[in-house]
């Protein structure tokens, strides 16, 4: 028996022959209302509603078919998408505990008392993070992981760096005895992605990826250069992309970001993965600026995919084009939060990190 409203204009719409592009709309409200209450929401792309609306597409009248189509193919990205950002979301999940256990012999009276979830915070990096990526979920971009081990061909090769490259000075990094490399920057996963989402472009599918990652060199330490630092790396491509879609998409994240309009500038930059490259620079807050010195910060590289690195990856770059970007997640953590040292973030001081609990 059917209770549910919006199951019974399910119900009705599917015992039609045919669907109209109002049907649609219709359809795809009740989808996202039952998707809402699903204990896992990726299980709507099976529903068999779904499954009825993509089977009708090559019913339509040829004049409606391609507009119908887009729609539903829409409706479904829309539905995944959903499902993905809700994935993300650890707010509503308890927290677990990671407490060493103790040995079993102990009586429960002289057992360690274990440390409350609330007595500790995430790391400050850790929680802006999460707060970048709730914008490019909202945005349309899947959230992949990078690594911390990888190895020469994803750091150079297919990033067009070729062997003895003099490029491959700006990255230096640790190496392992076997040769396998700490990542320099989160470009590595370039390759990958391209590969893993490529399929997706020839139904209409554009590949939008970020990847957070915790990136290592050997620098000479400073306020704003570290070690040990994280990139958010992004990633765009389909057919017809140009400098001003990077642009607007930058600019659409930063001012999501901060919160408020803000003022940058971009120059030409070298980077052997992108052609053309720019250097994206934010101004600093007045406070930050002394006599002689800049007042930008350069918070990302960023520019068109080159084409060797599109067709390594088994991208057409005579059809498809895009961009990337790698921002410093520190330095934007910095000009938001007002922090004036790099350094702070792997200090351990717990009035720096009790700042971003909230305690001070
Ligand atoms: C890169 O790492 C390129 N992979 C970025 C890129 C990606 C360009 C995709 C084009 C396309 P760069 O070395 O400039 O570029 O580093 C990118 C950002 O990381 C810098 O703008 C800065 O914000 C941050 N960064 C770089 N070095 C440090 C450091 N030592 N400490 C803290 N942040 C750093």
């Amino acid at each position: 028996m059917i209770h549910e409203p919006e199951a019974k204009n399910v119900v009705i719409l599917m015992l039609k022959m045919g669907y109209t592009l109002s049907d649609v709309a219709q359809l795809a409200d009740d989808l996202k209302k039952r998707q809402s209450k699903l204990p896992n929401p990726m299980t709507i792309l099976r529903d068999p509603t779904l499954k009825k609306l993509v089977a009708s597409i090559k019913d339509q009248p040829p004049s409606e078919r391609a507009e119908f189509g887009r729609t539903v193919n829409e409706l479904k990205i829309e539905l995944t998408e959903q499902a993905r950002f809700k994935e993300q979301r650890l707010d509503d999940k308890p927290p677990i505990d990671v407490s060493a256990p103790f040995d079993t012999g102990v009586s429960a009276a002289n057992q360690p008392k274990l440390l409350p979830a609330s007595e500790g915070s995430l790391h400050p990096v850790m929680q802006e993070l999460g707060v970048m990526e709730d914008i490019f979920v909202r945005m349309g971009f899947r959230v992949e992981r990078s690594r911390l081990i990888d190895d020469d061909y994803h750091m150079f090769e297919s990033l067009n760096f070729p062997a003895s490259h003099p490029a491959r000075d700006d990255y230096d990094t640790f190496m392992t005895s076997e040769g396998l490399i700490l990542p320099a920057h989160t470009s590595t996963m370039q390759h990958r992605v391209l590969k893993a989402q490529r399929a997706g472009l020839a139904h209409g599918q554009p590949i939008a990826a970020v990847i957070p990652g915790r990136v290592f060199r050997n620098e000479d330490l400073d306020a704003t250069h570290e070690h040990t630092f994280h990139q958010v790396e992004g990633i765009y491509v389909d057919s017809g992309i140009s400098l001003g879609d990077m642009m607007g998409t930058i600019q659409t994240f930063l001012e999501a970001y901060f919160n408020e309009p803000i003022e940058f500038k971009t120059q030409p930059f070298y980077f052997p993965f992108v052609e053309p490259g720019l250097e994206f620079l934010i101004k600093m807050p007045t406070s930050w600026q002394k006599p002689g010195s800049s007042q930008w910060l350069e918070i990302m590289g960023c520019g068109m995919i080159h084409p060797n690195v599109l067709k390594e990856a088994g991208v057409n770059p005579s059809k498809y084009s895009g961009f990337a970007w790698g921002m410093g997640v520190e330095r934007l953590i910095m000009l938001k939060h007002g922090i004036e040292d790099i350094r702070y973030f792997m200090s351990g001081r717990l009035d720096f990190l009790k700042m971003f609990k909230g305690e001070v």
